[in-house]
């Protein structure tokens, strides 16, 4: 019986395995596995997503896809059992296997019609994998095809018969874990023949008519665990909805400008460099973010106004008041008009001096301050559609999230970490708050539960980025909790109201135990 649901466990596997092999002959192809969790992704009301993150933070892909891993091999060690029964019912298993990825191929954003060859090959290795290993197990169910091969059968009656014969099970096994790893190795290594690493590499990034203002002094404090004043590029938050980066070369892209216009626009991505740059520091927020959490940073971008792009080429038509960006992926933002209200809103090809690392949207995204990204900050993107929020939903608004997205005030606490040791005697906690396009003007920190005290703001940089702040006070021995809260330029205070990040961003104010000693 474990034979039997190691050989269904096995076919499974190399099915999977040919399966990315097969999805590396082509780009347009995508292994199976990435499209079922695609499809997952794509199904999974916000809350979920919500959840997801909540529990596995940005590591939520891999547990997807160690999800989806763990159900084929469930799926694969009953389905041995039953074909050691009724071999048929077992190729019948891979075939309904193959039939989810062949649909979740042909959902995926472009697939041809072709999309599912890599779940239809995938399956016939399984089913033909199968079918060897049970004629290695005696007195499983085997189709007599097999036998005919020299395999199993008659000669299980002689194990020194052919070379899959009898105690053979174990060889055969062998065989189909080293074919299967080869596939899969081998496929994952032609997929990356499609990286767009090469293209992103290629490129020189034209300098801004300005150069970026520099950090003002005093405004990056210096504290041991505070948040660097400009997050770096390998450390900034990524969140989207993909499993696989998606691949865009920079001489393949191009941006489109659709819809409400004067002039409906095509630029490529040597026209977009030609033009006039800026480049911000601008802090960027998930409204996925948690009270406390790092789904929050700041870059400094390169890129072209969209004032310039939409409003002096394409001109905006009357009666558009929702600007819709399109993705490479299929995802979808959208947000009003009104705010192109003279903030730096940007077509962004750089980011800290970089073209756009490949995970956070090269060759091209939009970065709107003020605005969760769920709402605005379009990476891959491709096209941008002037239209009206009566007549678009995006991809989370369909998903029942808000349809504005304007980041909430909010302090958070760097130093000390939760449950972090702190030394008896003076110290000093320290963290950011932000309320990007209105402006930090207060953050207080409460101890146990004393009274509100004004926390120490370091310098401003501007009403687009972060401050940072830092209090000092005596530390005495025992477990301590501190709890802080900003009020933004406007005079409003962050409200203790705990929201969770659905549907419009997460309210409450942090806090944070620490122990003295
Ligand atoms: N194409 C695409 N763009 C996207 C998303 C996505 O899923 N697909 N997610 C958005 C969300 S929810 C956020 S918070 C930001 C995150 O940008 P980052 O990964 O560069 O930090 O990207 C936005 N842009
Ligand atoms: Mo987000």
């Amino acid at each position: 019986m474990w034979r039997s649901a190691l050989a269904g466990l096995l076919a499974a596997g190399l099915a999977l395995a040919v399966g990315e092999l097969v999805a590396g002959l082509s780009s347009r192809l995508t292994a199976p596995v990435i499209s079922v969790g695609n499809r997952v992704v794509d199904a999974v009301p916000g809350s979920v997503k919500d959840f997801a993150i909540e529990t596995f933070g940005t590591n939520d892909k891999k547990a997807l896809l160690i999800g989806i891993y763990s159900v084929a091999a469930v799926f694969g060690l009953a389905l041995g059992v039953i074909a050691s029964r009724r071999w048929w019912l077992g190729a019948v298993g891979i075939g309904l296997f193959a039939a989810v990825g062949v649909w979740a191929a042909g959902q995926e954003v472009g697939a041809p019609v072709w999309a599912g060859l890599p779940s239809i090959v995938g399956a016939l290795a399984g089913i033909a994998v199968l079918a060897v290993l049970l004629a290695t197990i005696p007195g499983a169910s085997h189709p007599t095809a097999v036998e005919r091969l020299g395999v199993g059968g008659d000669a299980v009656e002689d194990p020194s018969d052919g070379p899959f014969a009898r105690r053979g099970f174990l060889k055969a096994s062998g065989a189909v874990v080293a074919v299967g790893a080869m596939a899969a190795i081998g496929g994952r290594w032609l997929q990356g023949r499609f990286s767009a690493a090469a293209s992103r590499l290629a490129v020189t990034l034209p300098k801004p008519k300005e150069p970026v203002t520099p950090v003002p002094e005093g405004a990056a404090v210096d504290l041991e665990g505070i948040s660097p004043f400009v997050t770096p590029n390998a450390g900034f938050y990524r969140i989207d909805t993909n499993l696989t980066v998606p691949q865009l070369a920079a001489e393949d892209w191009s941006l489109k400008i659709t819809g409400m216009v004067d002039e409906e626009l095509e630029f490529s991505y040597e026209d977009i460099l030609g033009m006039d740059m800026i480049e911000e520091r601008i802090t960027m927020t998930c409204v996925s973010n948690e009270v406390g959490g790092g789904l929050v940073g700041t870059a400094e971008w390169l890129g072209v106004p969209l004032d310039h792009l939409l409003k002096d080429r394409a001109g905006i038509r009357k009666g558009a008041d929702q600007i819709v960006g399109r993705a490479f992926d299929g995802f979808t933002t959208g947000f009003p008009v009104d705010t192109l209200d003279g903030r730096p809103a940007m077509l962004a090809v750089g980011m800290n001096g970089e073209p756009l690392p490949l995970v956070h949207g090269f060759p091209a995204r939009i970065i709107v301050p003020g605005l969760y990204g769920f709402v605005s900050a379009t990476k891959w993107l491709t096209e941008i559609e002037l239209t009206t929020f009566a007549d678009f939903d995006q991809y989370w608004v369909k998903r029942k999230w808000s349809d504005r997205g304007p980041i909430k005030t909010m302090a958070r606490i760097d130093t000390p970490k939760g449950l972090g040791k702190v030394k008896a005697g003076p110290a000093r906690i320290g963290g950011v708050a932000w309320a990007q396009t209105r402006g930090i003007e207060k953050v207080e920190v409460k101890l146990d539960d004393g009274e509100w005290t004004e926390a120490k703001l370091a310098a401003e940089d501007s009403t687009l980025t972060w401050r940072q702040w830092t209090y000092e006070f005596d530390a005495a021995p025992g477990r301590h909790q501190v709890t802080c809260r900003a009020t933004d330029a406007t005079g409003e205070t962050q409200t203790e109201e705990r929201a969770k990040p659905f549907p419009n961003g997460a309210s409450g104010w942090h806090s944070v135990a620490f122990l003295v000693d």
